[in-house]
């Protein structure tokens, strides 16, 4: 573990506003235990034990008490931040907790930035960037399977898969400078196989890992899901079956629905964000015209199109081009054909389309068939196994795919008989590249995007 840098005090609300039964004031920094005392009645807590709770009573200046409060010491360095840290656990009114932090605060402690906790575990090393950031997806995750990514993490599993590139850069640097060391004597690369191997091993690694993040990224985010067809399709009617709320109006009207709506629904662990669209025809209204222009918007960034045919009613042309267009596309964007309406008389009998399934939201017929259904289309052809580590942050990626163009370019220089030197610079860099990633390598507009999308008092 580095050396831990105690910082200036800072303090903030660790819980959300609101009322509660408690809530919780996080006082973390150099002096953190003299600053408190200032204001809590109650035990010294400079002289108690590390991971100690004490009942006191916090008092402003003139003697008013503001709260009774528990008050939990942690010593550096074992704490959440490695610094001496201070949680104390008021009544949890709105008010209450504001007038604890101000009187806090009025010791000469400072408000802490968003995610500023988390940002001196870091620096303290603590945590490494990854686990850092694997904090804040925990925080925000809305997906039981975003939370077991977001553990993986935290946990450090990315972190070894890192550490492990790292080390074989570093091995294959080894090879190298053996080699530059020798160079007056004009010998080969000793182990020119080996160290090509090395490398050639290295960059079918990466590659592995890169290729969990498209799934990563429907974990951590969601499936982007559009539901799309003819005015009047059933689209707004599943949208609600499936959120069990009318959150979309339905009417018998075709073009009821004019602009996008957007749900989340879980299914299995995993969020969908639905996207209820205005039905797909040519229209002379203004407003429904902006509609479709945005529903194909959605189509466009969609990672699932579901696409809702009304089974009581007959194809026409441009309906069976839409769905053959669509159908050829499935390969970039995941696809279904969903006929609707299956308890009214079926007119749309079509041999030569074929439905993935036939539903009817009414009667509530292949529903829980279809849930299933967009999951595993959604899935399908993704490296999905839930023991594996998953890249989902678009950061990670870059770095990956940087270091691994770094390796194949020394894995070239190797291939054209290059001196060393020149693999030298290329491994240099990818071990860089890969230093971004657990944060050995950072600089301050990284930290600050990052630990900016952190709630204050984490
Ligand atoms: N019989 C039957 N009617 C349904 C079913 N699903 C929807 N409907 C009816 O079909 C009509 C249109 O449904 P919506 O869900 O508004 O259709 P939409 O695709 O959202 O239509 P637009 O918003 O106009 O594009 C309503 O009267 C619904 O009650 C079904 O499974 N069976
Ligand atoms: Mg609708």
């Amino acid at each position: 573990m580095s050396q831990i840098n105690q910082q200036p005090p800072i303090a903030a609300i660790a819980t959300p506003v609101g009322e509660g039964g408690i809530a919780v004031i996080r006082v973390s920094g150099k002096g953190a235990f003299e600053k408190v005392n200032g204001c809590f009645k109650g035990k010294d807590l400079a002289g108690v034990d590390s991971h100690t709770v004490h009942f006191g009573k916090i008092i402003k200046k003139d003697g008013r008490v503001v709260d009774e409060v528990l008050a939990t010491v942690f010593r550096s360095p074992k704490s959440y931040t490695g610094e001496d840290t201070v949680e104390i656990s008021c009544h949890g009114g709105v008010l209450v907790t504001q007038a604890v932090l101000e009187t806090i605060l009025e010791q000469g402690v400072r408000s802490a930035e968003p995610g500023e906790f988390t940002q001196r575990a870091f620096l303290n090393g603590k945590l490494d960037l990854d686990q850092a950031e694997a904090v804040a997806d925990l925080i925000h995750a809305k997906s039981i399977k975003a939370v077991d990514a977001a553990h993986q993490q935290l946990e450090g599993r990315l972190g070894e898969h890192i550490k492990q590139f790292r080390q074989q850069i570093i091995d294959a640097t080894a090879m190298v400078e053996l080699e530059l060391d020798f160079i007056e004597e004009d010998v080969e690369f000793a182990n020119k196989e080996q160290l090509h191997k090395l490398l050639s091993d290295l960059d079918e690694e990466i590659g592995r890992l890169l290729d969990t993040y498209e799934t990563g990224r429907l974990v951590k985010d969601g499936v982007k899901t559009v539901f799309i067809g003819r005015p009047n399709a059933g689209k707004s009617t599943l949208l609600n079956t499936l959120v069990g709320s009318e959150r979309a109006i339905v009417t018998e009207i075709a073009g009821t629905t004019r602009d996008t709506i957007d749900a989340d629904w879980s299914y299995d662990g995993l969020l969908f964000t639905l996207i209820d669209t205005a039905g797909l025809r040519d229209t002379e209204d203004v407003i429904e015209a902006e509609g479709v222009k945005r529903s194909q918007k959605a189509f466009e960034e969609a990672d699932l199109v579901v696409y809702l045919k009304d089974l009581s009613l007959p194809f026409d042309n441009e309906e069976r081009e839409e769905i053959a267009g669509f159908q050829k596309r499935a390969d970039e964007t995941p696809f279904l054909l969903i006929g609707t309406k299956l308890d009214l008389q079926e007119e749309a009998r079509e041999e030569r389309i074929s439905y993935d399934l036939k539903i009817s939201a009414v009667n509530d017929t292949n529903i829980d068939d279809l849930k299933k259904k967009m999951k595993d289309r959604a899935l399908e052809q993704k490296d999905y196994d839930t023991s594996s580590i998953l890249v989902t942050s678009s950061r990670h990626r870059d770095g990956l795919q940087k270091a691994r163009e770094n390796v194949r370019s020394a894995i070239n220089a190797l291939d054209q008989g290059m001196t060393g030197d020149f693999l030298s610079i290329d491994l240099r860099a990818a071990l860089k590249d890969l230093g971004t990633i657990t944060g050995e390598i950072t600089n301050e507009d990284v930290l600050d995007s990052i630990f900016s999308r952190f709630c204050i008092g984490k």
